[in-house]
């Protein structure tokens, strides 16, 4: 056991450290860190189970932080274990500096989720904690069984909505992998805390399932003592509630305390206050990033009992991998984050199938074939057709992981941000469903998903005002739009940060969820039809659907016009096109099922499908901005500009002018 001395000692040298970057860098968040400092120090030091030479070892604890503002505690932690060097720290928020105003995901240097958006990062772990499950049950590999996820979360996270959701999954699914540590310091950004909230949090979560432990966060035996308990809870998910000084241990420049001070959230100490905090806590503030000798051998020990923590864990996934070769080498095929192979050919498709049946036919064959698939619906798996999936298995339950659908209930965000926490937790390819325009209710995990570069597979079904009878409240139509804006959004790696794709017919979406399993490096967007379609004109090439648009079969040589669409649109061009070669027009039809794809393209690709001098046409379901780009100033885009209006979808196709005879009329009028 450490002396609590030493212990208090590592965790005022974390403040000393957080105080000093922020204080370096002219800006941050002092406050929440130096409260939280003997928290995460009691965690590193005496419970995190990782193996130091091994950052992405499977079997590993994982600690996932939900207040990104507080990463300079997460940063001079993980100087303390030797992840960043004390340069780094003073490197706070500068360009090119691995140590950015909110931590983003890295596993090497030990940071398991990008945070910043108060509320995903807790989601994430408890999605990171569904995947541990479902590995041990599927793998049987005993250390998913001893792997623990942590978790901070602090007043904002709790405030944030989806910390509902979060609980509520967490409990339901009885996550007894999960300890969340709930920094409740009373402060926040503008506010005491009681300004906005004043329920019992600690009845809200036991209300949800959790096991419910309160202590003072600041005091290092309490910590330890509620870690032990929160460990050896069975059943359920256990919380934390350590009420925590915010600026523990910082002084006002005329020497009074800066304790449990708003003005220390999110700004330097500044000044004389910094120099009265670091002497008061023990630091030099000439000098003031050192690790202290003791601090340092506390880490050391630490690292030589990790060492052998990691070596028998190890040893016993050996044994484990010995006993079950195949299972082995399916897990390390499931780690690679390489594609699952698929046999294709298995996927049946319906001639004219609506593309959310189409999504349910390639489900089903994945259901078959990729084992580390979990798909999820936020209530919704028998519209939005995830139920393709689910037929072939069954839901996880408390106790039970051995299915791989996971119900997510009516909570779209809380769906996505756990499918992103699997993926984080590596290991699981996850998917999740729900209608089109409640992307709207996702779309701030999107974001984060096309940051940290991860595929999950977004599937958003009901694509456009065919909703009908709904009306305009379950109409997408700006959607589109919106998420497309992703595609032009790049990555940290130069890529488009998302994948969207909108397939024209049952093949091509065979072809999309080809795209999106063959992706493993972004999130990848599905959009698909609640009507039937007809099939794009026979002899059509789907494989050049990859090239994200491609010339449909049936296209005259030398066009006069240039139709383009995505989704079900392209078959209203197509037969619009008749009647236009009713008229001697000669018609190019061309599927765009992702534009920023096709902008990936070489040039002279893009050329041969849309060159210039040929006028252009575009009819989309949505804005009309989702086609303008490529049809030109001298083309025209027939789109919708309204909300959508309740009515059967035929009725709506024929007033809204989505039929053969106004796309004669409109590419009439520009030719
Ligand atoms: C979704 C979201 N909304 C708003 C913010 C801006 N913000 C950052 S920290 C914070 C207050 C958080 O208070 P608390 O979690 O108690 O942190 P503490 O002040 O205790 O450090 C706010 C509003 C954010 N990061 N994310
Ligand atoms: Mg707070």
């Amino acid at each position: 056991m450490n002396d609590i001395k030493v212990l208090n000692h590592a965790a005022d040298n974390i403040r000393i450290l957080a105080a000093s970057m922020v204080e370096k860098a002219k800006s941050g968040h002092p406050g929440g860190a130096m409260g939280g400092a003997d928290f995460i120090n009691v965690l590193y030091s005496e419970y995190l189970n990782y193996d130091p030479a091994d950052p992405a070892w499977v079997g590993r604890d994982r600690f996932f932080l939900d207040p990104g503002h507080m990463a300079p505690m997460l940063y001079s932690q993980l100087a303390l274990i030797g992840k960043f060097s004390l340069d780094e720290l003073q490197q706070l928020r500068q360009w090119g500096s691995p140590t950015p105003g909110h931590p983003e995901a890295d596993i090497q240097r030990g940071i398991e989720n990008t945070s910043g958006p108060l509320g995903q990062g807790h989601t994430f772990g408890i999605g990171a904690a569904i995947a541990a499950k479902f590995l041990a049950a599927h793998t049987g590999n005993p250390t998913f069984e001893k792997e623990t996820i942590y978790i901070y979360i602090s007043d904002g996270g709790v405030q944030e909505e989806i910390s509902q959701g979060a609980a509520r999954i967490a409990g339901i699914l009885g996550l007894d992998n999960v300890v969340m540590f709930y920094d409740s310091n009373d402060i926040q950004l503008s506010t005491e805390t009681k300004v906005v909230m004043n329920e019992d949090t600690a009845a809200k979560y036991r209300a949800l399932g959790w096991e419910v432990f309160e202590i003072c966060g600041n005091d290092a035996a309490q910590i330890r003592e509620a870690i032990e308990k929160a460990k050896a809870v069975k059943g359920k998910p256990a919380l934390i509630i350590g009420k925590t000084i915010m600026g523990k241990g910082a002084l006002k420049e005329d020497g009074s305390s800066y304790e449990a001070n708003c003005k220390t959230h999110g700004a330097p100490l500044g000044g004389n206050a910094f120099v009265n905090t670091i002497n008061h806590l023990g630091g030099n503030p000439e000098n003031p990033f050192v690790i202290f000798d003791d601090v340092k051998e506390l880490y050391a020990r630490r690292a030589e009992e990790l060492k052998a923590i990691a070596a028998k864990r190890k040893a016993e996934e050996a044994a484990w991998a010995t006993a079950n070769p195949e299972k082995a080498a399916a897990q390390a095929e499931w780690f690679s984050g390489k594609a699952p192979k698929i046999d294709w050919t298995k996927v049946q498709q319906k001639s004219g199938d609506a593309t959310r049946n189409a999504s349910a036919a390639v489900l089903s064959v994945l259901a078959e074939q990729v084992p580390n698939m979990i798909v999820a619906s936020a209530d919704l798996s028998n519209s939005d057709k995830t139920d393709g999936f689910l037929k072939k298995t069954h839901a996880l339950k408390a106790g039970d992981f051995s299915g791989a659908f996971f119900q997510a209930g009516v909570a779209e965000l809380t769906m996505a941000c756990c499918c992103i926490g699997m993926a984080l937790h590596g290991g699981v390819i996850p998917a999740c469903g729900t209608f089109f325009v409640f992307s709207d209710y996702m779309k701030p995990a999107v974001r984060m998903a096309a940051l940290m570069e991860l595929p999950v597979k977004f599937i958003w079904t009901h694509d456009a005002f065919r909703v009908g009878e709904d009306g305009p409240t379950h109409e997408p139509v700006e959607q589109e739009a919106q998420i497309r804006l992703m595609e032009k959004l790049k990555n940290h790696h130069g890529k488009n940060s998302t994948l969207v794709l909108r397939p024209a017919d049952a093949v091509e979406t065979t072809e999309a969820w080809r795209l999106a399993m063959e992706n493993t490096c972004t999130p990848t967007a599905l959009i698909l039809s609640r009507q039937n379609i007809a099939d794009l004109p026979a002899g059509n090439d789907y494989k050049q659907a990859e090239r994200g648009a491609y010339i449909v079969a049936g296209s005259d040589e030398n066009p006069d016009v240039i139709l383009l669409a995505s989704g079900s649109e392209v078959s209203t061009l197509v037969a619009g096109a008749e009647l236009l070669r009713q008229d001697g027009v000669k018609v190019r039809i061309v599927s765009v099922p992702s534009e920023g794809l096709f902008r990936s393209q070489p040039k002279d690709y893009q050329q041969a499908i849309l060159p210039a001098g040929v006028k252009k046409f575009g009819l989309t379901a949505g804005l009309p901005v989702n086609l303008e780009g490529l049809v030109g100033a001298d083309g025209s885009v027939w789109g919708l500009q309204s909300f959508g209006f309740s009515a059967p979808y035929k009725v709506l196709d024929e007033k809204l002018g989505f039929t053969a005879e106004n796309v004669y009329k409109q590419v009439k009028a520009i030719l």
